[in-house]
């Protein structure tokens, strides 16, 4: 494992670099959005680079055995970054906005709104392709972005303490309530939707 370990020291270096590259180009495009559209769509951003403790649990849980060559191709969120926006309709601006950027590639994109996890999870996600300039060449670093509601990163962040509780073994019972949840956490994304739309008819009289 300390062999691993040393391997892993240059390519955690590049996920730094991609993160750095990445969350920069998102302040950039957020911010055009709010100067050319007059709203703040994203409530808070939060990024992370996987620990490489967290990326050998995923690794085995997947089957992989644990070495560098696995890490690369089958571990797609090393570099994470989640976009919590107030609106439904915001979270689908954001995606515009980032599938839209000439710095970026599209790898994947997952809509776990429109088709949840079984479990209830909802949230956008994409998979991008961060460009790194090293020793004068470009790389390609996997990313993952995830884009949600304040009400959705309020349920993950709740299920993701009750499958941690029950290291994944989650009773029935348990299981079931939190997707009820879910359900309602829809809900109340669809009438928060809706109450803006109202809001901003409002808006638009007042500077009529
Ligand atoms: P953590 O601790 O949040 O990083 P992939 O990354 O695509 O290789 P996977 O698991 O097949 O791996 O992809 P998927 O389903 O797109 O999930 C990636 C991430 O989405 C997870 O990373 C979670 O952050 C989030 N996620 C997916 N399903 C659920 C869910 O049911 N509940 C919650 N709370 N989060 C979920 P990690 O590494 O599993 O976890």
């Amino acid at each position: 494992m300390g062999n691993y370990k040393d391997e892993l020291s240059d390519l955690m270096i590049k996920y730094d670099f991609a993160l750095q590259t990445l969350t920069t180009e998102l302040n950039i495009l957020i911010k055009e959005y709010e100067f050319n559209n007059k709203i703040n769509p994203v409530e808070h951003i939060k990024t992370r680079i996987k620990s490489r403790e967290s990326a050998i649990r995923k690794l085995k849980r997947k089957g992989y055995e644990v070495n560098r060559d696995n890490l690369i191709l089958h571990v797609h969120d090393m570099v994470g970054v989640r976009i919590v926006c107030s609106f439904l309709s915001d979270v689908y601006d954001i995606v515009k906005i980032i599938k839209n950027s000439k710095l970026f590639k599209i790898k994947s994109e997952e809509d776990f709104i429109k088709n949840p996890k079984t479990s209830g999870y909802s949230s956008y996600h994409l998979n991008i392709l961060v460009p790194i300039h090293l020793n004068g060449r470009v790389e390609y670093i996997e990313a993952e972005i995830q884009i949600r509601t304040m009400a959705m990163d309020f349920w993950a962040s709740l299920d993701h303490k009750i499958q941690y509780k029950f290291d994944g073994e989650i009773p029935e019972e348990v299981a079931e309530e939190i997707y009820n949840c879910s359900l309602e956490v829809k809900e109340l994304d669809n009438r928060m939707y809706n109450m803006n739309k109202i809001m901003s008819k409002y808006k638009e009289k007042k500077f009529v």
